[in-house]
């Protein structure tokens, strides 16, 4: 690849080297010392870096690249810690992009949850069915990026066992949700398949109330507050990046806790 320096925005370098700060540690690691030069950097992101919209797609590219970065050095096998019944928070709180008076009243009886996209088992569930599968409960942290956290107990099927039932296509990079409310957001494969990560029917010991999500919220304590869809209607199993309504406004894609 061929690199041009007199093409170069003569800005370019400054702003490269403030996102290269904003990666997060071990993806700055990676990056090295080395990579870090203009040429480098356009050699790696594939962008040359003559104008705004160069500099812009190089920038969003090196965001992705810090994505990739936390999904490898996720692990699979690592376990998110879980507590005793007495750190339960009461009350837990409540939060979504509304207030509580706007929560969604999903009815159940019409209700049906649809696996789409990479997917050539079960696609359609009722909630009945899901409920008649395997149930675990977990007692784990809930982290919310706008700054509080909570312990929470939380029942449900194991989103692997789900996926499995489904047919989904496990070699897939994401799983995309729909929500009731019109949120959405996506995760990676390895994070979809994690044992801890339930499609959860319940809070507490009941069904879960609609301000936490009803009929189901995907729980997963290696994932901060954001990733853990409510009231999901759609899963899409897909190799497309989805993105997802926070996402979208520039959270960090991985956002892992
Ligand atoms: N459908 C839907 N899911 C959502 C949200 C939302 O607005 N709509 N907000 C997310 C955020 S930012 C947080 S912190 C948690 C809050 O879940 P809780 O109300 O059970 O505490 O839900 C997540 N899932
Ligand atoms: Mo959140």
């Amino acid at each position: 690849m061929s690199f041009k320096r007199s093409l170069v925005r003569p800005d370019a370098e400054l702003i490269v080297k403030d996102a290269a700060k904003e990666l997060k540690a071990p993806a700055r690691r990676l990056f090295g010392k080395r990579i870090l030069s203009l040429g480098g950097l356009a050699m790696l992101s594939g962008c040359s870096i003559t104008d705004d919209q160069s500099v812009n797609a190089m920038l969003r590219k090196m965001s992705r690249f810090n994505d990739d970065v936390q999904a490898l050095l996720f692990d699979p096998n690592a376990l998110a810690p879980t507590y005793p019944e007495s750190m339960i928070t009461r009350p837990f709180p409540f939060n979504a992009f509304y207030d509580i008076d706007e929560v969604p009243q999903v009815d159940p009886s019409g209700y049906k949850l649809t696996i789409g996209g990479l997917a050539k088992g079960k696609r359609v569930w009722t909630l009945d069915e899901l409920h008649a599968m395997p149930q675990e409960s977990q007692i784990t942290r809930h982290i919310c990026i706008e700054g509080w956290s909570a312990i929470g107990r939380w029942g449900g099927v194991r989103f692997a066992h789900v996926l499995a039932h489904a047919g989904a296509d496990t070699s897939a990079k994401y799983v995309a949700f729909h929500c009731a409310d019109n949120y959405s957001t996506s995760i990676d494969m390895p994070t979809a398949l994690h044992a801890q990560t339930l499609l959860t029917l319940t809070y507490d010991g009941q069904i879960l109330p609609p301000k936490y999500g009803f009929p189901m919220k995907l729980r997963m304590p290696t994932k901060l507050g954001y990733k853990n869809p409510k009231h999901i209607v759609a899963i899409t199993v897909t190799n497309e990046y989805p993105g997802g309504y926070w996402e979208n406004q520039g959270y960090n894609w991985f956002g892992g806790s």
